[in-house]
């Protein structure tokens, strides 16, 4: 299959932040990217939709509006999964919180290395973090040093849902989580099933419009889905039949 990539956008509350990521992408990847998929539910609110009413009369081949069916986070992005064509699948946010500007990076590494996952980190840039929660960081921090420990790997921020995965990757293992704890899924099951992960700096920057999906006390669960994936044979991580 040739080269080709889906940009999955999730969308609650945001306007210009959607508009201005996939201007960016679009401005500076453009033959590379086969679809945005642009997941709403019905919190979305109207101004949002509006927004993507305005971006598929701007690009009308590229933008696919999807209305998820599984709920929460998670579930917009698994839906997702489920129809993207490209050969490989983008992760991020539409509140700016992922910069655009990084996906042509993603881009350049995954042409080079088609089978690896390749994922941003905020824990090896200065300032990574500008806004975050002085809780939640040291919080975050703990986490991401026990996960690093228990995987065995040298990856610094597991949490970040800002990556480019193979296609065939994704559609080959059985997701589990709905909510925020998702973001986390996706790269312990790969890691457990032997896959290369790369990882790049970038600055992690508050949204300006709207607000988190994500209350505190939720980080907490992040933990089960980490634990029990540890102890899960290749085979029940990868997808069979009847297992969905
Ligand atoms: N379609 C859809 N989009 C969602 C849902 N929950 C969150 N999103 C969007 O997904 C992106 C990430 O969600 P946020 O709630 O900002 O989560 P986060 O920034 O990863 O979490 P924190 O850093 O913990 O606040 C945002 O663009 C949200 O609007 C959902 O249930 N459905
Ligand atoms: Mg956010």
């Amino acid at each position: 299959m040739s080269f080709s990539v889906s940009i999955i956008l999730p969308v609650m509350n945001e306007t210009f932040s959607l508009r201005q990521t996939v201007e960016i992408i679009a401005a500076e990847n453009s033959a590379d990217i086969a679809e945005y998929i642009i997941v709403y539910c019905n919190k979305t609110t109207q101004e949002s939709l509006a927004i993507i009413t305005e971006l598929r009369k701007s690009y009308p081949d590229k933008i696919m509006p999807l209305k998820q069916t599984l709920p929460f986070l998670g579930g917009a992005v698994r839906d997702s999964f489920g129809i993207c064509k490209g050969s490989h699948v983008v992760m991020m946010a539409s509140d700016l919180e992922t910069d655009p500007h990084l996906v042509k990076d993603f881009i350049k590494l995954a042409k080079d290395n088609p089978e690896a996952i390749i994922t941003a980190t905020r824990w090896k840039t200065k300032g990574g973090f500008a806004g975050y929660n002085p809780m939640k960081l040291m919080f975050n921090w703990v986490f991401q040093h026990l996960f690093s420990l228990l995987y065995r790997t040298r990856l610094s921020d597991m949490t970040y849902g800002y990556r480019i995965f193979p296609a065939e990757l994704i559609k080959k293992i059985h997701w589990e989580e709905l909510k925020h704890p998702f973001l986390f899924e996706t790269i312990v099951k790969p890691l457990r099933l032997g896959t290369k992960v790369i990882e790049i700096p970038t600055k992690w920057e508050a949204r300006k419009e709207g607000e988190s999906q994500n209350p505190f006390f939720r980080n907490f669960i992040y933990f089960r889905i980490g634990f029990k994936t540890l102890f899960y044979s290749k085979n029940r991580i990868t997808r069979k039949k009847g297992n969905h």
